[in-house]
């Protein structure tokens, strides 16, 4: 979850920042203009030039002047460096025609007025990674045409009427990682199109979006806000995502009923107690992140229009049930309930859910599974391949996954199993990974009158088997077991003799992990091994038993 909220927000700060460089001029020798560097790349786009740890503007200026044909189209970054002459001297000096301009970890708390005059054709700046107190609006008047402008990281407080008012075309305003606590009325430019003010101290917006119109991207995530109510662009038919994690949330704004273009919404790290209806009209919504919140109900119609959403965090919440909500869910893949407080769970409620491919319902208190598909509907064709269930309270499967016929990862760990029927994992031919470990099954003989055809991996350490004898053989092409912490004593010769470890058509090793068990330690163990080791079998964990008595044995 975290991963994607990353990319979502590293794709869009690579709109903002990632500036395609380079050009179909040919960038200076580099001795020449030392301690600067030159890139040049795609053709049409501007040169693009670093100085870093320079000792002030003269130096850049030095380095620079007279290296390139005049008025030459530049990304300028100037970082790691003092620039103290900034009054003395003007990035104009550089006779460049300066399209991007980056000061960044310049250690800049203010800038003279004067500092950017000149600079009428530039469309983005970065401040970003300085100790900014306040918007050095003085300075950003000389350029009108910015577009972009980054403060983000630095120690702005507040935002003021008229900050920006000189920024007619700002479309991209990134304020993340300031001390704002204040927002004054009508302080954004209202062509803005994305907008970051996450990680501040806003406790409230202040209603300074509501005439944004043409906002794409909003965060806001990572405040002390209480509510959106009354917040949101008044027209918000442009917004595509809202990211309003980790605040005080106690509901979602009803307005987002207006939001149609909606495709993600990240609320997690919030209070939310349930959603009243603010999403049941989002048919554009594509992701939605509400893990980390207090909801403890959806009602039956919560998720009435959703047929684009792919993927439903819930995880952490308070659910005990689903009330049918997710049937409407018709594109969706990726369904995560981890961390609630479920009693039992019917797969009633993902059928139809033809795209769902992995279900995460770990960490809830499921003593029941209900509902198997196959007895139900005739058409419950169902793709789910990662089903997650470790970490409740299960003591049977009571057939409930039959007809799942596309799983391959199935982790039971940690429940209360005490055994397993030949019907319970009946028709997973599909079936990879199955994690048994940490329940209280005594033997695996049942399991082997299934026939799991896939099976390349069994995790079923931690349990109370006392012996192997058939156990594999409905497992022919098993690489991989491990049956660590049991009460293994005994290892019948046949165990693995219909099994050939085989991963996507490769024969290997079959790997058999006997770790902390009491297995007995006499000559028909030994021969078992040297009989197993012939046949691509190969037991971990039997020394120092084997160890010792395998040479000898394997000398006599
Ligand atoms: C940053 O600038 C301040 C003065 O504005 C100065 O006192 C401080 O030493 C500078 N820090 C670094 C790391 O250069
Ligand atoms: C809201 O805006 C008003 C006037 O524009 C300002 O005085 C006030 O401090 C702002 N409040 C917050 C919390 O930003
Ligand atoms: C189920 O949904 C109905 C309305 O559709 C609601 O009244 C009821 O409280 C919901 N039940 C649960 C357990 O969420
Ligand atoms: C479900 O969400 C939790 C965090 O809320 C995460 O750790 C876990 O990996 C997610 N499961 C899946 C299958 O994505
Ligand atoms: C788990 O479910 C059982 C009933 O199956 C109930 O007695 C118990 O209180 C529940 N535990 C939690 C932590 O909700
Ligand atoms: C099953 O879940 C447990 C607990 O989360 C985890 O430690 C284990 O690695 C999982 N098993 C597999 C095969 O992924
Ligand atoms: C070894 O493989 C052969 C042929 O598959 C089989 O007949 C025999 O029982 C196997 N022996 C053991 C110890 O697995
Ligand atoms: C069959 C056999 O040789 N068993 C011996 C293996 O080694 C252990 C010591 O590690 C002896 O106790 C067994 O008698």
């Amino acid at each position: 979850m975290r991963a994607a909220v990353a990319a979502a927000m590293s794709t869009f700060l690579y709109t903002l920042l990632g500036l395609a460089a380079g050009s179909s001029l040919h960038c200076a020798e580099r001795r020449d203009i030392s301690p600067c560097s030159c890139r040049a790349q795609e053709p049409g786009q501007p040169l693009k030039v670093a100085c870093e740890r320079v000792a002030g503007l003269s130096a850049v200026l030095a380095a620079l002047a007279g290296r390139f044909p005049p008025e030459t189209e530049v990304a300028l970054r100037v970082a790691y460096s003092e620039l103290h002459d900034l009054p003395a001297h003007t990035f104009q000096q550089l006779g460049l025609s300066i399209h991007t301009l980056m000061l960044n970890h310049d250690n800049l708390s203010a800038l003279p007025e004067e500092a950017f005059s000149g600079l009428g054709r530039t469309e983005y700046l970065s401040l970003a990674d300085n100790v900014l107190t306040l918007v050095p609006r003085a300075a950003l008047r000389h350029m009108p045409r910015l577009r972009t402008l980054d403060l983000g990281r630095g120690a702005v407080a507040a935002l003021h009427h008229g900050d920006l008012q000189d920024l007619p075309e700002l479309q991209h305003l990134v304020l993340a990682g300031n001390a704002l606590a204040r927002l004054d009325a009508q302080s954004l430019p209202p062509a803005l199109r994305h907008l970051h003010l996450g990680r501040n101290r806003l406790s409230a917006l202040n209603g300074t979006l509501r005439g944004l119109s043409q906002l794409e991207w909003l965060f806001v995530n990572g405040n002390q806000l209480a509510q959106l109510d009354g917040e949101l662009p008044a027209e918000c038919a442009q917004l595509l995502l809202l990211h309003a994690a980790s605040n005080r949330l106690r509901r979602l704004p009803a307005e987002l009923r207006a939001c149609a273009q909606l495709e993600s919404l990240f609320a997690q790290g919030n209070e939310l107690e349930a959603l009243g209806g603010a999403l049941q009209r989002a048919r554009r919504l594509r992701r939605l992140h509400l893990s980390h919140n207090r909801i403890a109900q959806v009602s039956e119609d919560e998720f009435q229009e959703l047929e684009a959403l792919e993927e439903l965090q819930l995880g952490h919440n308070r659910l005990r049930e689903l009330n049918g909500s997710l049937l409407p869910l018709r594109a969706l893949r990726c369904l995560n309930l981890t961390h609630n407080r479920f009693e039992r769970f019917s797969l009633r409620e993902i059928l139809g859910l033809r795209r769902l491919f992995v279900i995460d319902l770990s960490a809830n208190n499921i003593s029941a599974l209900a509902g198997h598909v196959a007895q139900n509907v005739v058409d419950a064709e169902t793709r789910v391949v990662e089903l997650r269930l470790e970490h409740n309270r299960l003591r049977a499967l009571d057939g409930a996954l039959m007809g799942l016929h596309g799983l391959q990862r199935l982790n039971l760990s940690h429940n209360l199993l005490e055994q397993i029927m030949p019907d319970d994992l009946i028709g997973l031919e599909g079936l990879r990974v199955l994690d048994i470990s940490f329940n209280r099954l005594k033997t695996l003989e049942e399991t082997s009158k299934t026939f799991l055809p896939s099976l390349e991996g069994l995790f079923a350490s931690n349990n109370l088997l006392t012996s192997l004898q058939q156990d594999f053989h409905g497992l022919p092409t098993l690489c991989w077991a491990d049956l660590a912490n049991n009460q293994i004593e005994t290892i019948g010769r046949e165990l693995a003799a219909k099994t050939r470890c085989r991963i996507h058509g490769v024969l290997g090793t079959l790997r058999i992990y006997l770790y902390e068990n009491p297995v007995r330690c006499d000559t028909n163990l030994i021969e078992t091994v040297v009989a197993m080791e012939a046949n691509f079998t190969k037991l971990y964990g039997l020394a120092p038993c084997v160890a010792e008595n395998l040479t000898t044995s394997v000398a006599a």
